[in-house]
């Protein structure tokens, strides 16, 4: 993923752990059309409103992915090589990696990937209480630009794991991308789990984004309470309204943040203007079909191996093909 950071003129006062939220935020409002990227959601505020939506009736990916993972993990684990590490890619949260690992005698080691530290660490000391014989090693980064891997599982044969649709949020071309990648990280004959959302009647997507009780909504404009207090920006939050929206033409689901009225205003000391109407691009959540994706990852070196569904939700398994990491490279 590639993209230009304009240099932002910001406050002294900011952290330089800020400077990457401050850079992005300025470069994303400055484009055209107006974009800012989903990462930035998971604040505490908006972790716990994520944490909400999941519970939400017209939220069904979660409780869908957590039913099939309950249902299938023994056919699941079954494809895991002994001896295996169960590398999980952004999770969060463990809660799904336990359902894998409590099936699958052979994992031996978890390795979970995530930009959020503080809650990383943690819960690796809940789950090393919990699980006193597997080996715990979380990794603090970005999973896109995939860290190597700890020495202690080196020698292991590795289980991928990227569950909630997370992929969805990326470009199609970028899934390829990080497929691939994966790939190399993990290695050749390794397997790899990730739930997808699938395609399905427009109605039940839109309810899923627009539920009755507004916290998709709060969810969304908690982005700019975030860069309100992060940036020291004074975005009116009455004066932008959550829009969500299936685009079918391109399988997603689109979050905007809209503006009500006409309005400026300065971010990190860049002047912005919105027209009325004129939009934040916020989220991307694309859908697949089973076929779809399962074409994607053939096209990244992962072969097929099983896929489970309700019909709503997808969670598939799948094996690197021998070499198809080293051949190609990404485009
Ligand atoms: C965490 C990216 C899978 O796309 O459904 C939920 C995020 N955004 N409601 C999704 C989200 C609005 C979620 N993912």
């Amino acid at each position: 993923m590639t993209r230009s950071v304009q240099t932002a003129l910001r406050p002294a006062t900011l952290l330089d752990a800020a400077g990457s939220f401050a850079a992005d935020v300025v470069a994303g409002l400055s484009a055209k059309p107006k974009r800012l990227p989903p990462k930035y959601f998971y604040d505490a505020v908006g972790s716990a409103l994520f944490e909400r939506i999941t519970r939400l009736p017209e939220y069904y990916p979660t409780r869908c992915e957590l039913a099939l993972l309950h249902q299938q993990a023994p056919a699941m684990a079954s494809l895991f090589p002994p001896g295996c590490a169960l590398v999980e890619f952004g999770g969060g949260s463990s809660r799904k990696a336990r359902i894998l690992i409590g099936a699958a005698a052979t994992v031996e080691a978890y390795v979970p990937i995530d930009i959020s530290g503080e809650f990383l660490q943690q819960d690796a000391g809940q789950l090393r209480r919990d699980m006193p014989r597997l080996t715990v090693q979380p990794i603090v980064g970005d999973f896109m630009r995939l860290p190597a891997l700890p020495l202690a599982i080196a020698a292991m044969p590795r289980v991928g794991f990227f569950p909630g649709s997370t992929i969805g949020n990326f470009e199609p071309h970028e899934a390829a991308v990080f497929l691939r990648r994966a790939g190399r990280l993990l290695g050749a004959g390794s397997v790899f789990v990730i739930g997808v959302d699938l395609i399905k009647a427009p109605d039940i997507l839109y309810r899923a984004y627009n539920d009755a009780e507004g916290i998709t909504a709060k969810f969304n404009l908690n982005l700019l309470v975030r860069i309100n207090r992060e940036l020291g920006a004074d975005f009116d939050l009455a004066a932008f309204e959550h829009h969500a929206f299936y685009n079918a033409a391109r399988n997603r689901i689109e979050m905007h943040l809209a503006s009500k009225k006409r309005q400026k205003l300065k971010v990190c000391g860049t002047a912005l203007e919105f027209r009325a109407g004129e939009t934040i691009h916020t989220e991307n959540s694309y859908k697949y079909s089973l076929g779809s994706f399962q074409a994607l990852a053939h096209g990244s070196g992962w072969s097929p191996l099983a896929t489970w569904t309700d019909g709503l939700f997808s969670v598939h398994a799948l094996r690197m093909t021998e070499d198809a990491g080293v051949i190609a490279d990404d485009r």
